[in-house]
């Protein structure tokens, strides 16, 4: 089996640009756009993706959907909601981590060969960046572990802070 880390990669960019199976997307409960990551996604995708995002009826933190990816160069956006950071005590470590196990596992049963992801509750929803690099990291890692499924895993960071801490958590 290959070694988990080898099918990890870390880049500085526009989630948008990347042409891989599936990207995902740091939503909200409602699916329905935002700011941030998400409201990049819905320009680049195109109107249709808010339409088929409507017929989802909104999605639970930790938990993720798949739709298509429009005008994409990814086949597929794969939407999770982060926790929003409330100090550390509300369950946010087992939602965020939950949010890429359950991004994976979706990819999986949909044949996403490789995927990429942004730093899911790193911006607006205030997730200290080291620990949220850890738990991307290692969630990542044991999943990998598992399966020979997932090809590539692409870490897509826009900031100088949050790709520096991801280089730091795939170094440990
Ligand atoms: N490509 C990659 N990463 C990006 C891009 C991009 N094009 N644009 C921003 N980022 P955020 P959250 C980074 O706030 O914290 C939305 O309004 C950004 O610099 O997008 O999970 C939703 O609708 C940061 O490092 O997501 C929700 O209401 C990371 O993506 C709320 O924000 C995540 O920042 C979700 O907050």
């Amino acid at each position: 089996m290959k070694n988990p880390d080898s099918r990890i990669q870390i880049v500085h960019g526009d989630i948008t640009k990347l042409d891989v199976d599936a990207i995902v997307n740091a939503a909200n409960s409602t699916l329905l756009g935002g700011g941030g990551v998400d409201g990049a996604i819905h320009r680049a995708a195109g109107t249709e993706l808010l339409a088929e995002c409507r017929a989802l009826g909104g999605c639970e933190p930790g938990k993720a959907k798949i739709t298509r990816g429009y005008r994409l160069p990814a086949r597929f956006v794969i939407h999770t909601v982060g926790p929003i950071w409330r100090g550390g005590k509300r369950d946010e470590a087992r939602i965020l981590a939950n949010c890429y196990r359950n991004s994976l596992q979706l990819a999986v049963e949909n044949e996403v060969k490789t995927i990429a992801f942004p730093a899911i509750s790193c911006g607006a929803y205030g997730y200290p960046i080291e620990q949220a690099a850890q738990i991307a990291l290692e969630t990542t890692r044991e999943f990998l572990g598992a399966t020979q499924n997932i090809h590539r895993v692409i870490f897509v960071l826009w900031g100088d802070d949050v790709y520096d801490a991801y280089r730091e958590a795939l170094q440990k």
